[in-house]
Formats: C-alpha cells, sequence, structure tokens
C-alpha cells in the first residue's frame, strides 16, 4: 500500500447530539479506512482555541470555541492510504449546503457552524493534530 497516512477527525457535538458516531465511523470504515484511536472527550478551552489557532481573530472564533466546548467530542485517528483526502471526501465540503448528497456534512447538516465533522487538511496538520488531541501516542 502507497502513502499511508494517519488524520484526525472529531465527531463534533452536534453529531454525537444527533446519535451518528456510529454511522461516521462506518463510512470510514466501508471506505477501508483503519479506525487507528478513538476516544470521547469534553474538551477543555485551553485544547479547543489551540486547535482552532488558524482562525484566531475571525469574526466566528468566539462561536467555534464555544461550539466545541458545548458538549462531548467524539476523536479518531484514522489511518489508511491517502487517509488525509479521503477522510475529506467522505465529509464533504465545510458549508453542508455545498457538500454533496452521499457526504457526511451533505447527509447531515444544514449549516457551517455546525458541521458534524472536522479531518485535518493536510499530513503536517494532520501530525499537528494528533499531537495536540492525542498525547498520549507521541
Ligand atoms: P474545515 O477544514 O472543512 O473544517 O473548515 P475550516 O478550517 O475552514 O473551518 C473550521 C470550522 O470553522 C468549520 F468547521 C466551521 C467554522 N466556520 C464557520 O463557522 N464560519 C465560516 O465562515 C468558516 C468556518
Amino acid at each position: 500500500m502507497a502513502n499511508v497516512e494517519k488524520t484526525l477527525v472529531l465527531v463534533k457535538p452536534d453529531g454525537v447530539k444527533k446519535h451518528i458516531c456510529g454511522e461516521v465511523i462506518s463510512r470510514f470504515e466501508r471506505k477501508g479506512l483503519i479506525l487507528h484511536s478513538v476516544k470521547m472527550i469534553q474538551v477543555p478551552e485551553e485544547l479547543a482555541k489551540k486547535h482552532y489557532a488558524e482562525h484566531a481573530g475571525k469574526v466566528f472564533f468566539n462561536d467555534l470555541i464555544s461550539f466545541i466546548t458545548s458538549g462531548p467530542v467524539l476523536a479518531m485517528v484514522i489511518e489508511g492510504e491517502n487517509a488525509v483526502a479521503a477522510v475529506r471526501q467522505i465529509n464533504g465540503a465545510t458549508d453542508p449546503i455545498k457538500a454533496v448528497p452521499g457526504s457526511i456534512r451533505g447527509d447531515f447538516a444544514t449549516s457551517i457552524d455546525e458541521n458534524v465533522v472536522h479531518a485535518s487538511d493536510a499530513p503536517e496538520t494532520a501530525a499537528r493534530e494528533i499531537a495536540l488531541w492525542f498525547p498520549e501516542l507521541n
């Protein structure tokens, strides 16, 4: 298998509340990706701010932090060939209205500020995010 990668995926509080964690995991598994690590976490504000550091100062930053800390999040490391791009394909576009039907966001969300899932956008980002969310793997 060429180009095996790991990527960080979150089922955000809206996804946990909709009881679709299993559905989300199932879509990655059906694609052939592997569930490497998984945990349920109540996100501390400090972790949320580090995770979303690239958005600090933007108009939606405070809402982003409030939302991700508003309830339990399912954090996981997904592994497999081209895992970064494969997971983002399955998740769909950031704005659920632009996400195609059949993608997670296209099927389960209507609003950009509650879009069910997060996934790393590049291998370098994945390394940083996995270290942040799963320090025990370092
Ligand atoms: P993504 O990589 O698809 O998660 O998207 P971004 O990193 O661009 O955005 C991170 C999160 O910020 C999104 F999941 C939703 C939120 N966001 C807004 O609430 N409003 C915006 O205009 C853009 C992003």
